[in-house]
């Protein structure tokens, strides 16, 4: 597929979207939203893809939040449908059935943060830099900082990012819980492959039902998150991807996992 402000491309079952306006360090423009919710319908529909990755072009930023350009100009009416349209998107990449990693690989602010904050869990280079710098802007985060954050650091020092706007190092980040991995910058996208594709090689059955249920689970109590696990579980157990794993298993080789979410 083909965008103006996305590069996209498939190898093996991982797709990557790179975002790419490195002049303006790959801010979000309102037609690069839509380009992704775009490529996300793609990938959703394409059950050959296993995994995907997210990163930034160029060696300074991964997206530097929202395009404050076109925000300057807004009312807000069209701030609202600015918002909106962010927050469809990344409502679609935290939804995808497939896991999702961010590469974080520079500057992750404002929008560029709840982008990642929407993936599965996020490596990033060592010179990355994560903050929600919307207040020193006289805004709020908008495409889900508000609420992500705090379910994934805790509300305290959620709050302190947001309050102060201030921009925290990825080894800070790594500390806090936000972020799994921080390696050298050149070696970023071969860890973040090598994450990726033993990831591919698991069953998407199994993949799709541990996301859906962490994903459903946190926003509902320990007993109703359990039970849900309990009907996901059945359901992998029905699939052919767990005959091929406990088989394997039993015959002491490595699975080959074929079933598609369709279960052929
Ligand atoms: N929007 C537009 N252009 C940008 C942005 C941005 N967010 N960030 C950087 N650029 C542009 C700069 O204007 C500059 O362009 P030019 O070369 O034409 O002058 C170019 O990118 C390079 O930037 P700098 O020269 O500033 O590079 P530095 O290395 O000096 O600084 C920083 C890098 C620290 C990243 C700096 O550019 C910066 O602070 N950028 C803004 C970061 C920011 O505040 N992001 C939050 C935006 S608000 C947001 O994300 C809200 C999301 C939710 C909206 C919901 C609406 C309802």
């Amino acid at each position: 597929m083909e965008f103006k402000n996305l590069l996209f491309q498939t190898e093996a079952g991982i797709a990557t979207i790179t975002f790419n306006r490195p002049k303006a360090l790959n801010a979000l423009n309102a037609e690069l939203l839509g380009e992704l919710s775009q490529a996300l319908d793609a990938i959703a529909g394409d059950e050959d893809i296993r995994v995907l990755v997210l990163t930034g072009a160029g060696d300074k930023s991964f997206v530097a939040g929202a395009d404050i350009t076109e925000l300057a100009k807004s009312s807000a009416l069209q701030g609202k449908q600015f918002g909106a349209k962010g927050q469809q998107a990344v409502n679609k990449l935290q939804c995808l059935s497939i896991p999702v990693i961010a590469a974080v690989n520079g500057f992750a602010l404002g929008g560029g943060s709840e982008i990642a904050l929407a993936c599965d869990f996020i490596y990033a280079s060592e010179n990355a830099r994560f903050g929600l710098p919307e207040i020193t802007l006289g805004i709020i985060p908008g495409f889900g900082g508000t609420q992500r954050l705090p379910r994934l650091i805790g509300m305290n020092k959620a709050k302190e990012m947001i309050f102060t706007g201030k921009m925290i190092s990825a080894a800070e980040a790594k500390e806090i819980g936000m972020v799994n991995k921080v390696v050298a910058a050149d070696a970023l996208m071969t860890e973040v492959m090598t994450t990726a594709k033993a990831i591919s090689q698991k069953g998407k059955v199994s993949l799709r039902a541990a996301k859906q249920v962490i994903n459903a689970g946190m926003g509902v109590d320990l007993k109703t998150g359990c039970a849900m696990e309990i009907d996901a579980f059945a359901l992998c157990l029905a699939s052919p991807d767990a005959k091929e794993g406990t088989t394997a298993f039993l015959e002491k080789r490595k699975a080959v996992f074929k079933a598609s979410l369709a279960g052929d």
